[in-house]
Order: C-alpha cells, then structure tokens, then sequence
C-alpha cells in the first residue's frame, strides 16, 4: 500500500471524486481516502509513477502534496 497527502477535500463529495480519479489510473486499486487526515492509500499492482497520480489529482481540482 502507498499513501499520499491531499490538498483540499473537505466533504465526502470531495473523497468520493478523489476515490475515482485515482481508481481510474491503470495499476491502482483498494483505494481509501481518510478525510480527516487528508490522505489516500491505494494498492498499486504495478508501479504508477507519481507524476500520473498529481496529474489525475490536480485534474479533478485538487492537489497531491509533498
Ligand atoms: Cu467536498
């Protein structure tokens, strides 16, 4: 399992549209957004570069951060 921080959900709507965008990137399933933390962990069954993960994140509107 990986885990990112997530800049800027704030409500289940916003979780829900992270949940998707990522399950939408090949190789990345299992994915579980924690509000209150501000992250998500996903399962990777191939290694997904970083740079696709912030591209699908900062498409929906939010922003994968350091
Ligand atoms: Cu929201």
């Amino acid at each position: 399992m990986a885990t990112i921080k997530i800049n800027g959900m704030r409500c289940a709507h916003c979780s829900g549209a992270v949940t998707k965008a990522l399950e939408g990137i090949g190789g990345i399933s299992n994915v579980k957004v924690d509000l209150q933390k501000g992250e998500a962990t996903y399962a990777e069954s191939r290694p997904v570069p970083l740079s696709s993960i912030r591209e699908a994140i900062s498409k929906i509107g939010f922003e994968v951060a350091d």
